[in-house]
């Protein structure tokens, strides 16, 4: 998952650029725990490239101490934000040590590697600095390694990622793209269990449950690596989801983000030793769960504290001689309590950014930062993220704000008004400047990480020819019988409209690098009748990624509808849950029941 440049890499001023050997020179694993590889001090030819391979015996390994068994050593080359991986370390209660130099890695007892970011750059850095000639020696070494996502790619020969690109060639094979042509949604983001292929100790947990993805490419299994595959996953195609040899693991899914059962792949990984009971390994590779999303809009009330809020139809204001803002809770309180009850993910929309400047809004950076030390499920944040220039005249790029969410802990930030203006330039020029928030925050986190929320309203027609927009027949007709409608966007919290559509706008944002779309409708948000699905359907078929279905969940039946009558990928509610009206619990049970895949 890519993630914010947070502390710079530690580890600059190492050069020389040294990879690790061909994964076809290694010895087939045997029953040994240690890796018998034929690289030694030799130079080898790479089948990518002419790199040659220099002897690591200047490199010393230091003996263990038992002072240091409550320390893990992190590898964070400085491409991204691992904090919800530092979180969870210390929330399982070890010390963590950065990386600093290429001796830090083969003096660590044991090591994760949060790769984040893209391959090429990610290879880069690791080549620049020494830390890939360490790596693999480390890795050879059988010494205790666990690699998480990008961690796991980079073990392999290349990547097509902006490539081909070569690896650290420990294993063998070529990490592609998902194939999107089959109508699979790329990135693949959510909740899938595994198919556990071997004893891999730290899965010993994860059985049936779910765990979570988040990523556009996967390594393949094959002949020639599957002595290193303990479990693979199928979203398309097969995919390897997790490796291991030895003391060496490596997992592609996130386990600082899978809930419990991550933290146990964790735990497990962290205290090898440990008489945790071993329960049964089996599990069946899933389809894609459809995630249960609680939504908390956060705002300051009249006097300024942060408070949870819900409106109706995005008025949140009580109908009292005060007009108070509508408090439902305290934002950390509630989103721990959503995670305990099962939600899939956690977005906090702060509903006033679009006119107040979000990084002066240290309250709603405090919250994200407590709330992901809590908790271990994706955490979303949007409001205000935009080109920002504040009172003393200091300009931010929306980047910058981006990067603030980032690294305050959020896992993907969600963009609403700037996206329309965007969009609207976009189309009227049919020009990508790379300049836009979108195409800025998803070039440097990844697509994945990006999400844009629309605020669309009903506009009824009595034809579809009566607008420039793209209209749709809907089931409910207007209030004068209109047959038709058009969904306009809106900016400013549902307070202007624009002049472009629903349709329109998540086909360009797509287009500009947005890895998500969060739609809303503003007609329905707080009435608790149901999902659009005339606008989900609409939206949902006409994009290839991954949609968030919003506004009006009043029931579980509403959920079961809008992901059988729809290809929405996540539903999300915020009212019933604030009220406590239906628990998540409720929603996840009724969808097995219907015979829909959800993470239980
Ligand atoms: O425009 O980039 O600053 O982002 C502002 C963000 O704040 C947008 O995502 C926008 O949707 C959101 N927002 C702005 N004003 C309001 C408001 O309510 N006055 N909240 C608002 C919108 C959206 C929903 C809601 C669902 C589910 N809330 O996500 O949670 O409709 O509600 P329900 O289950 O109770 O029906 P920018």
């Amino acid at each position: 998952m890519a993630a914010p440049p947070s502390p710079p890499p530690p580890f600059a001023s190492v050069s020389a650029s040294q990879l690790c050997s061909n994964a076809r020179s290694f010895s087939p694993f045997s029953s040994s725990p240690s890796l018998l590889l034929s690289r030694n001090n030799a130079f080898y030819r790479n089948k990518y490239s002419r790199v040659k391979f220099k002897s690591s015996s200047t490199l010393s390994f230091r003996a263990f101490s038992s002072s240091s068994d409550s320390v893990v050593t992190l590898l964070d080359y400085g491409a991204g934000n691992v904090r919800s991986v530092r979180n969870a370390i210390r929330f399982l209660g070890f010390d963590i040590k950065d990386v600093q130099t290429p001796e830090d890695i083969l003096n660590a007892n044991r090591l994760i590697f949060p790769g984040v970011g893209a391959f090429a750059a990610a290879m880069d850095v690791l080549n620049k600095t020494g830390m890939a000639e360490a790596l693999c020696t480390y890795i050879e070494k059988d010494r205790p390694f666990l690699g998480i996502c990008l961690g796991l790619q980079l073990l392999f020969e290349s990547s097509e990622e902006n490539g081909p690109v070569e690896g650290l060639g420990l294993i063998p094979g070529m990490v592609g793209r998902f194939d999107s042509s089959n109508g699979f949604r790329v990135p693949h983001i959510g909740w899938n269990a595994l198919q556990i292929t071997k004893d891999s100790k730290i899965l010993d947990d994860v059985g049936n449950r779910h765990v979570y993805f988040v990523h556009s490419y996967r390594a393949v299994p094959s002949d020639d690596n599957k002595e290193w595959v303990s479990s693979t996953c199928n979203y398309g195609d097969n995919f390897i989801a997790s490796i291991r040899r030895g003391n060496v693991h490596a997992v592609q899914f996130h386990p600082e983000k899978s809930g419990d059962v991550g933290l146990s792949v964790l735990r497990r990984f962290l205290y090898p030793k440990s008489t945790m009971l071993k329960k049964p390994t089996e599990g069946k590779a899933s389809q894609l769960a459809k995630r249960v999303i609680a939504c908390l809009d956060v705002r300051a009330n009249d006097k300024g504290d942060l408070v949870v809020t819900k409106g109706d139809q995005y008025d949140v204001r009580e109908h009292t001689k005060e007009n108070e803002v509508r408090n439902l809770g305290k934002p950390v309180e509630l989103a721990g309590q959503y995670y305990k009850d099962g939600a899939d993910e956690i977005s906090f929309l702060n509903i006033t950014g679009f006119r107040d400047f979000p990084l002066g809004d240290l309250p709603m950076l405090q919250v994200l930062r407590l709330t992901s030390e809590n908790v271990f499920v994706p955490l979303t944040v949007g409001g205000g993220i935009r080109d920002f220039t504040d009172a003393n005249g200091r300009y931010y790029s929306s980047l910058e704000v981006a990067s603030e969410y980032f690294r305050s802990g959020a896992d993907k930030i969600s963009i609403g008004s700037d996206a329309v203006y965007v969009a609207e330039e976009y189309l009227k020029t049919g020009v990508k400047t790379g300049k836009s928030s979108l195409e800025q925050i998803s070039r440097v986190y990844g697509n994945q990480a990006v999400v844009v929320s629309i605020d669309p309203r009903r506009v009824y027609l009595n034809s579809p020819d009566d607008v420039e927009f793209k209209a749709i027949r809907v089931t409910n007709p207007g209030p004068n019988g209109e047959e038709y409608a058009w969904y306009q966007c809106t900016v400013s919290g549902g307070r202007e409209g624009r002049p472009i559509g629903a349709y329109e706008l998540a086909k360009a944002v797509e287009e500009l690098g947005a890895g998500e779309i969060l739609l809303n409708c503003i007609d329905c948000d707080g009435q608790g009748k149901g999902f659009d699905i005339d606008l989900i359907k609409l939206i949902s078929d006409a994009v290839s990624i991954p949609v968030i279905a919003s506004s009006g969940a009043g029931a579980v039946e509403h959920f079961s509808d809008v992901f059988m009558k729809t290809n929405a990928s996540a539903a999300l509610a915020a009212g019933i849950f604030h009220r406590k009206e239906v628990p998540i619990q409720s929603v996840k049970e009724h969808l097995f029941n219907q015979g829909i895949e959800v993470r239980i």
